[in-house]
């Protein structure tokens, strides 16, 4: 394989100078920080009254970890480390569980962002020939403006698509002979199964890469997608509250997702003790954002599950690969006291092909107990009149799941298009129980 980096040194640089290169940057990011009324009190009380009181990476470790909470409650303007002037873009979560938080740019911040995104799209072997469809949500969320800069960057062809409307998205793939795109996982799936009702075929189209991710997915979903398309699909991780898209990505070798040290200081820790957790263990992620001036967040707890891989990567880069992220520690289900993650019932649908690409997961109160329903859609295969291998497909896939999550669940199945589908995000829990208080 011939690897490509689109910058060759930062990307291949011995350890001991990403690390020196690290230490640089967290100085100049805690004297940002510095500024902030939230982490002034903070890294003081560390013991931390300058940047020059930290000597080492190791010093990162005494300051307290950052939670969303926190970002919430300093906002609008709580966490701005710059004078109001300076700052030209702005992005937030959507605020649908609270008050949104939001994130500012300088001018620096955003070169530096679309330099890490051209990296992450160059790494997979894209370059100036390829028309590029950003077929994800553009606005507040950072998905599509992030991606926008790094195809630009990277001198593509950007067609600004935004999300949804398959219809228009076909159309324009046609019209401009689309090579890349970019979104959801679940919508790349629903994109596929339109395709034979709107009469395209794989043939008519010349797209040969996809960016999937802001949110988790399977190696089953993967290669789903891989199959059904015929293109390679590369991993994207990133979270708003450090840029965005472009915190790590996975390269050509499908084996774990580049997590750019000179950008982002990772750690994983145990989420109950708040301890490191062994090298190669799985945890939860922390980040420490290392290339931005305009909000430096120190030590985010981002929920993420996920774990370093291990060994060197035939890539030949130097940066650290995470390995796909599972869920987050928010997520989890507890079904009669079995703890039950979203993505295991995932990679059971996925893995089973006369399953159809949407599925939901229904949990309710029967009683004192709880029921899990999971509903799926049926493949192109398997008609709904045609009972038998109806009742085989549902027996397969229940049958399958109790090995795997060891709940027994109601399996329901549903004609293609049946389920809700979203644009962006994927809602795959629908949890009907009473709320406790
Ligand atoms: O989802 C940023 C993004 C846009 C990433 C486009 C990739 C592509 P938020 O809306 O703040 O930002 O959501 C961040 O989404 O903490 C994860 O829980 C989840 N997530 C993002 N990427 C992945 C991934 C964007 N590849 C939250 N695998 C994160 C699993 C992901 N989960």
């Amino acid at each position: 394989m011939n690897y490509q980096y689109w910058h060759p040194k930062m990307e291949t640089l011995p350890r001991a100078d990403l690390e020196a290169w690290q230490l640089a940057r967290l100085k100049d990011t805690a004297a940002y920080a510095l500024r902030t009324p939230f982490y002034k009190e903070r890294l003081t009380r560390a013991g931390i009254r300058e940047a020059d009181d930290i000597k080492s990476l190791e010093d990162l470790k005494r300051i307290p970890f950052t939670t969303k909470h926190d970002l919430r409650d300093a906002f609008p303007y709580g966490m701005l480390s710059v004078p109001r002037d300076e700052v030209i873009r702005l992005h937030a979560s959507s605020g649908t569980t609270g008050t949104p938080t939001t994130i500012y740019f300088n001018r620096e911040d955003i070169r530096r962002w679309s330099g890490f995104v051209a990296r992450c799209i160059y790494g997979t072997g894209c370059n100036k020939s390829d028309v590029f469809q950003n077929m994800i949500t553009y606005g507040l969320f950072t998905g599509g403006l992030g991606f926008h800069a790094g195809g630009e960057e990277v001198g593509m062809l950007v067609i600004p698509s935004g999300a949804g409307n398959t219809t228009r998205q076909f159309k324009l793939m046609q019209d401009f002979g689309t090579t890349v795109v970019h979104a959801t996982p679940s919508f790349l799936l629903h994109v596929e199964s339109r395709m034979k009702e709107e009469g395209v075929s794989r043939d008519s189209l010349r797209l040969k890469r996809a960016f999937a991710g802001a949110e988790p997915y399977s190696e089953d979903t993967r290669r789903r997608i891989e199959e059904l398309l015929g293109i390679d699909v590369y991993n994207s991780y990133g979270l708003s509250e450090m840029n965005g898209p472009g915190v790590a990505f996975e390269c050509q070798a499908k084996n774990g997702l580049h997590l750019w040290e000179d950008g982002y200081i990772a750690e994983i820790i145990d989420p109950e003790t708040l301890e490191p957790v062994p090298e190669g263990e799985t945890g939860e992620l922390v980040l420490t954002i290392l290339c931005r001036e305009a909000t430096p967040i120190l030590r985010y707890r981002t929920r993420d599950i996920s774990g370093f891989s291990t060994g060197p990567c035939p890539c030949g880069r130097t940066h650290r690969r995470i390995r796909r992220i599972t869920g987050r520690t928010d997520d989890m289900l507890i079904i009669n006291g079995v703890n039950l993650f979203p993505s295991q019932i995932e990679e059971v649908i996925m893995g089973i092909k006369e399953a159809g690409n949407n599925y939901l997961i229904v949990v309710e109160k029967d009683g004192s107990l709880d029921r899990l329903t999971v509903k799926t859609e049926i493949g192109p295969d398997i008609f709904m009149d045609d009972s038998r291998p109806l009742n085989a497909l549902r027996e397969k896939i229940r049958k399958t799941l109790q090995a795997s999550i060891t709940i027994n669940p109601k399996v329901e199945l549903h004609e293609k298009g049946a389920l809700p589908v979203s644009e962006g995000k994927a809602k795959r829990v629908q949890d009907n129980r009473p709320k406790e208080v």
